[in-house]
């Protein structure tokens, strides 16, 4: 079968995926329909952090369907209260509202902060605003690209959602500054993922989550690709020791087997929700629940988190010995890392390309940075698997 013909005559066209043909995964590893094997440096963009397939997710979502796999919200079911406590307990919020993708929960933090904004802080009707960071990336929804800053997500889809301004990120100042009595609240990636693993100065999520407080401004961190384990931390707040008001999380929370998201609150925001104001046919489902919990529990009982931060340090230590004079910066936090080229000088593609060929995936962000990302799962020994065909790649 010719995959790439017939995804060319039948498919839409947004997308351009490397050319490899998937067909098994299992831990970090993955097997294209020759046999050939493949670690994965990308984990569906961090959706897979326990690793592809694994065994007790894999046993909880074929169990769930068996027994019961969707009621609607119309009914209970005997999955969503033991996925809250759960999740409730780990993350130390008081209230969970379940979605599917990221984008949902990001729409759905959207709704309830304005809400919030209008019943609880006194907003004159729809002058609410939210305060968001450039290069973001929080989905693809028509609101959610209203305040993109990337003119390929943007341009072609207007009118788009009026209430949104856009600061740097990563500069504190310019959120005091952009602050004003319609604000509601403030929307950041704790670390800037498509926009190339931006890692922000230190002290700056402390910073902001006091110029919040001070200005009664809702501090929303979008943790959809930064949590679960990922940057070395259960969420990446805790590298600065603070607590947001509400917290996105989604990819990993199912471990790759099933979109699941969340927004995770404190009581007095969330509360502002009433019955019919919204949901999802899917969102909270048995099936959703059963696997969330199990992705959840084995990333703690597995230790994933603790060594996504020590194989993160090690990875990192790795690619600082590259030699190519064309790299600009290597970074990263746990295992979220970039490597950054000299831009216009290098394709980052061919690069990805050239890595896959040496049985390595790893995708490119913006023309000339490359984004690593295994599964949490990882050992030394990967690494050092991965390391040898970046060197031979990169130089
Ligand atoms: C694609 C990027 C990663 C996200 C954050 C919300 C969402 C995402 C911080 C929306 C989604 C994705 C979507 C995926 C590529 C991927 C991505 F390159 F586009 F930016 F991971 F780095 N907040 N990120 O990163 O979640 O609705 O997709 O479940 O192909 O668009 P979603």
């Amino acid at each position: 079968m010719d995959h790439f013909e017939i995804e060319k005559k039948f498919g839409a066209n947004n997308y351009k995926p490397l050319d490899v043909v998937l067909n098994r995964g299992e831990g970090i590893w993955v097997w294209d329909i020759d046999g050939k094997r493949y670690m994965d440096c990308l984990s569906a963009y961090s959706a897979v952090n326990q690793g592809h397939c694994h065994p007790e997710i894999v046993k909880a979502l074929t169990e769930q369907a068996g027994k019961l796999s969707l009621t609607s919200r119309a009914f209970r079911n005997d999955q969503l209260s033991q996925f809250y406590t759960e999740l409730c307990d780990l993350t130390n919020s008081h209230k969970v509202l379940p979605m599917n993708s990221g984008a949902e929960a990001v729409e759905t933090a959207i709704k309830t902060v304005r809400k919030w904004g209008y019943t609880t802080k006194g907003i004159a009707e729809d002058k609410a605003e939210i305060i968001v960071c450039d290069n973001n990336f929080h989905g693809r929804t028509i609101t959610i690209i209203s305040f993109s800053s990337d003119p390929t997500a943007k341009k072609g889809f207007g009118p788009f959602t009026p209430g949104f301004k856009s600061i740097p990120f990563g500069n504190a100042d310019a959120l005091k500054n952009a602050i004003t009595k319609n604000t509601i609240a403030f929307m950041v990636e704790p670390i800037q993922g498509e926009a190339g693993v931006i890692i922000p100065p230190k002290g700056y999520l402390k910073e902001v989550r006091q110029i919040c407080s001070e200005n009664n401004v809702v501090l929303i961190l979008d943790e959809i690709q930064t949590g679960l384990g990922r940057t070395g931390k259960l969420l990446a707040e805790e590298h600065e020791g603070i607590e947001s008001d509400m917290t996105l999380i989604g990819k990993a929370l199912a471990g790759g087997l099933y979109p699941v998201s969340a927004v995770l609150s404190n009581t007095e925001i969330m509360d502002v929700l009433n019955p019919g104001e919204h949901g999802s046919t899917f969102g909270g489902n048995p099936l959703a629940c059963a696997v969330a919990r199990a992705a959840l529990k084995v990333l703690v009982k597995e230790k994933m988190i603790e060594n996504s931060a020590a194989m993160g340090d090690y990875f990192l230590e790795g690619l600082k010995t590259l030699k190519n004079p064309m790299i600009k910066d290597v970074r990263g936090r746990g295992l979220m890392l970039g490597l950054e080229f000299v831009p216009e000088k290098i394709n980052a593609r061919a690069y990805c390309e050239s890595l896959k060929e040496n049985g390595l995936l790893c995708k490119e962000t913006h023309d000339n940075i490359i984004r690593f990302a295994p599964p949490l799962v990882v050992t030394k020994k990967d690494i050092d698997y991965a390391l040898e065909k970046i060197h031979k790649v990169i130089g």
